[in-house]
């Protein structure tokens, strides 16, 4: 150790001679330490010593700086107590405890947090060393510390610009090829398809050039915060040029599945972008490609959204999918979409009735109400044809809604009239039935017509019940309370168990017409209807069977004890008019 050094040379000394200078120190410990004092007054870095229980000895005035405290006040406090925070304090102390007592090693380099008497959070970079007596007893430790607090943070800072892009902080490409890198990885363990979108703002150049960068940077951010308000929490959206995004979709089964972002995305662009000199009305190219059928790695997947994004643009249209004949398939289904909306507005919806009868009496007890689409070309369009597309993209929701309403007034007018009694029978689809405020909506619409609740039957299909019990039960017994009844529709072709149908407050089964079609010569279609009709009996449920076209299947079904039909044979689904007149054609006995 040097014996003489000058001020100037102190803060070059070594951790190592800062130890042994120390060592020499601890010797000395109790009674002076005035001469190293000199050193330790001067030295640029945090000093620390503590004895065996973890009281600071010594503290130098670097180290009071750093830790926001004074000599007279951190001598003889204890070090875990004072500067190391609550949660981590009962462990790190075990741990001098530990070290100090020869149990466990002691780390000569480590990072880590230190609290200050302000409460402020520093990181310390700790040189550490045991102090030992002369006959090599451990009597505390010497520690050297550096605070490097800013310096991690301007690492982190380096680390977030070379990963992030400054402008939208998004992932920036070279993040994106670690992201897809990982998320490859999961799909080819799940088995489950990755969609690659490549969204490319068309014509943000001219913008640039007509009314300045700023401007352009401006739609760019506004464009990055719109898109990461459409993606999912497990998707990824990343900017990777100028106007070029690219967003990852995960745990896909169907590349079709992607037609909801992708239909979000184009939706964006349908709204004007407000910038300082005004709103700007701009438009979107998508390159779509899928993992595994479009590419096994990022960069061919990357690559191949790019060729079809190149080709959307040269097709003038929002979107491309590398492989051509999805693009075709989505298309349509975009089309039909847009029709549907179209037809929600312009009320081309109107609603069939098809009688249903009591099987002993004859009499008409109601009639189901069936949604046609009179679409202005293509003519009457059944339900098949759109209901599966309007329950994916809730267009279901408003559609059934309407047909509420539309029911419901016709109904009234014939009970006005005195020529039809019984219920109307409602499709409410699973989609309308899980809205939490299904109960509110449904009873306000038939409010509204001024009908009676009792005039009122809704049919849910057997799938419904597969939803939460208690939530289900709730709305049950709020449409039970009101007088209106609950039907299970298409029931047979479900999951339904005996034992969870009878937690549920409903009213009526029916029938599916599978099993009726080739009654009465079908031996395990007759024991079906057998089982459910024993069952609904047991439960109080009434039955009805749907599709009875002829004259046999309904002796049959009513052999079996089935109380209700509806089906060709009595009537085809008829449309206002048509049902009106039937009404007034069986009216002498309400009987047919
Ligand atoms: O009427 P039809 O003939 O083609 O009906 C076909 C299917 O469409 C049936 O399963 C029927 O339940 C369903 N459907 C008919 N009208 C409606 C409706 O208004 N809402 C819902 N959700 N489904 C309906
Ligand atoms: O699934 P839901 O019960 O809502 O379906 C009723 C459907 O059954 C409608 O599509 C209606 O047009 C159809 N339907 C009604 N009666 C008969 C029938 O006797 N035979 C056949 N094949 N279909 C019927
Ligand atoms: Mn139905």
């Amino acid at each position: 150790m040097k014996e003489i050094i000058k001020r100037g040379e102190i803060e070059k000394l070594s951790h190592s001679e800062l130890v042994n200078l120390n060592m020499n120190l601890s010797k000395k410990l109790q009674q002076s330490i005035a001469h190293e004092n000199l050193y330790l007054d001067v030295a640029s870095v945090l000093c620390l010593a503590l004895d065996n229980e973890g009281k600071i000895v010594l503290l130098n005035p670097k180290g009071c700086e750093i830790l926001e405290t004074t000599k007279e006040e951190a001598i003889g406090k204890n070090w875990f107590e004072m500067f190391v925070s609550k949660e981590q304090s009962t462990h790190a102390k075990e741990l001098f405890l530990a070290i100090v007592t020869g149990k466990h090693d002691m780390a000569e380099y480590y990072e880590n947090q230190v609290i200050t008497a302000n409460a402020n959070q520093r990181i310390i970079a700790w040189h550490n060393a045991l102090l030992k007596d002369n006959d090599g007893t451990i009597i505390g430790t010497f520690s050297s510390g550096e605070d490097i607090t800013k310096m991690q943070e301007s690492q982190f800072e380096i680390e977030r610009m070379a990963h992030y892009d400054i402008l939208t902080n998004l992932p920036n490409r070279l993040l994106l090829g670690g992201i897809l890198e990982h998320s490859l990885m999961q799909a080819k363990r799940n088995h489950t398809k990755l969609v690659i979108l490549y969204v490319d703002i068309n014509k943000l150049k001219d913008i640039n050039e007509i009314y300045g960068h700023d401007i352009g940077d401006a739609v760019i951010a506004q464009v990055a915060s719109m898109l990461s308000a459409i993606i999912r929490l497990e998707d990824t959206l990343s900017r990777i040029g100028g106007d070029e995004f690219v967003i990852i979709l995960e745990e896909i089964q169907e590349a079709i599945e992607c037609e909801r972002t992708l239909q979000q995305i184009i939706q964006l662009f349908e709204q004007s972008i407000q910038t300082r000199i005004g709103a700007l009305i701009l438009s979107v190219s998508v390159g779509i490609a899928v993992y595994p059928d479009d590419g096994q790695n990022g960069d061919t997947l990357l690559k191949n959204a790019d060729i079809a994004l190149r080709q959307a643009k040269e097709d003038k249209n929002n979107y491309c999918f590398f492989a051509h004949e999805m693009s075709v398939q989505l298309h349509e289904r975009v089309l039909m979409e847009q029709e549907l909306r179209r037809a929600i507005d312009n009320q081309e919806f109107i609603v069939y009735y098809q009688p249903q009868i009591d099987l002993f009496t004859g009499e008409i007890l109601g009639a189901e109400a069936l949604v046609r689409w009179r679409h202005p070309t293509l003519g009457i369009i059944r339900p098949d044809t759109f209901i599966p597309l309007a329950e994916s993209n809730r267009l279901i929701i408003p559609i059934g809604e309407t047909v509420l309403t539309m029911a419901c007034a016709a109904v009234k007018k014939w009970k006005d009239a005195n020529i039809f009694k019984g219920r109307v029978s409602v499709n409410v689809s699973g989609k309308q039935f899980q809205l939490p405020d299904v109960v509110e909506t449904l009873t306000h619409i038939i409010e509204q017509s001024s009908l009676d609740f009792e005039s009122i039957e809704l049919e849910i299909t057997e799938s419904v019940l597969m939803g939460d019990p208690q939530v289900l039960s709730e709305k049950f017994s709020r449409f039970k309370a009101l007088g209106i009844e609950v039907a299970i529709d298409d029931f047979g072709t479900g999951y339904s168990s005996l034992s969870y149908l009878k937690r549920f407050p409903i009213d009526k089964l029916k029938i599916d017409q599978s099993f009726v079609r080739e009654l009465p010569n079908n031996d395990s279609d007759s024991a079906i209807i057998k089982a459910i009709i024993a069952m609904a009996n047991a439960l109080g449920f009434k039955t009805i069977a749907e599709g009875i076209e002829e004259e046999d299947q309904a002796s049959f079904l009513k052999e079996l004890g089935c109380m209700q039909g509806q089906g060709y044979l009595y009537a085809r689904p008829l449309d206002e008019q048509a049902f009106e007149a039937f009404l007034i054609a069986n009216s002498t006995l309400h009987k047919i």
